[in-house]
């Protein structure tokens, strides 16, 4: 009989690494770090079965600041890592965290394929419409005319609609959060990572330094009127003729995740090292 003593469960704290966030003082992802941290510990994960996965950009910075497996990769590419984690290892809860810049400009064709895929994986966009780390640049999400020094009168170009690409692509699970709302974006990661297949997490997270007047989004965020649907044209319609502030669990599906079958590996990683030594 195996009388090992088990390990208590981590609290939400114990999810935080001792590493202190760079982000601006009044930055939204530190609520969403906050409110993943709480969700973890709702959902009764340990620290080892735990995998966060990120691009490039202030808020890809997650990684480094939950204590759990961590992955501070490419921008852009946190789906394709996360994705073959996932696959590779299904016992891990996986998460992809990343900005609107790292998820919908450079790595917008891994965002439709990943929903398309149903992967059981979460995505935390952390959507400031903005570049944050590169100094402010209109990203897809940007209001068309949004002026500044970098784009003179606004792109003029219609805005990205994430949620509704995330429904017409797959994804079995689509939400909206607020990062002002620590308790509340909690509540919708943990159902997201319960929920099976792709689950899309919209935060609104602002970015007070290049988007000051996002102060403004705590007045506009509110619960959406509307229950969860599980069809998607209707979700979709509702996403597309509301103001973009609803917030909660907009869409659930019952899409069943793609989990290819465990094979043996036919190389061994030293064969590898070797084919690629320089
Ligand atoms: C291949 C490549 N292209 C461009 C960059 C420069 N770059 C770094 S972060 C970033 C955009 C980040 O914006 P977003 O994902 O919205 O994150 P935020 O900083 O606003 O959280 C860009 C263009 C890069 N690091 N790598
Ligand atoms: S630049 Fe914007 S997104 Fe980046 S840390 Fe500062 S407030 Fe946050």
């Amino acid at each position: 009989m195996n009388d090992a003593p088990v390990a208590p469960l981590p609290a939400a704290k114990d999810f935080k690494s001792d590493t202190t966030p760079i982000w601006c003082p009044g930055c939204g992802d530190y609520g969403v770090l906050t409110s993943l941290a709480r969700a973890l510990a709702a959902l009764a994960c340990r620290r080892e079965e735990v995998a966060i996965v990120s691009g490039i950009g202030c808020s890809s910075r997650m990684p480094a600041y939950m204590n759990c497996y961590g992955f501070h990769g490419v921008h852009g590419r946190a789906l394709p890592v996360a994705t073959g984690l996932k696959v590779s290892r299904p016992d891990l809860t996986v998460i992809a965290t990343g900005g609107d810049g790292d998820g919908y400009s450079i790595g917008g064709n891994h965002f439709l394929h990943a929903c398309r895929r149903n992967v059981d994986l979460t995505y935390i966009v952390m959507d400031n419409h903005v570049y944050g780390m590169t100094k402010g640049q209109a990203s897809p999400t940007t209001e068309p005319d949004w002026d500044n020094a970098l784009t003179p009168g606004g792109t003029g170009l219609r805005p990205f609609q994430p949620l509704v690409i995330a429904l017409a692509s797959g994804a079995n699970f689509v939400a909206r959060a607020f990062s002002g709302d620590v308790i509340g974006t909690a509540d919708i990661i943990a159902k997201a990572v319960r929920s099976p297949g792709f689950s899309f997490v919209e935060v609104l997270s602002p970015c007070i330094t290049f988007r000051a007047e996002q102060r403004h989004w705590k007045e506009l965020a509110r619960p959406a009127p509307v229950a969860t649907t599980d069809d998607p044209a209707r979700a979709a319609r509702r996403i597309m003729t509301d103001d973009g502030f609803n917030i909660g669990v907009l869409y659930a599906g019952d899409r069943k995740p793609y989990q290819p079958e465990l094979r043996r590996a036919q190389r061994s990683l030293q064969e590898l090292a070797r084919e690629f030594a320089l």
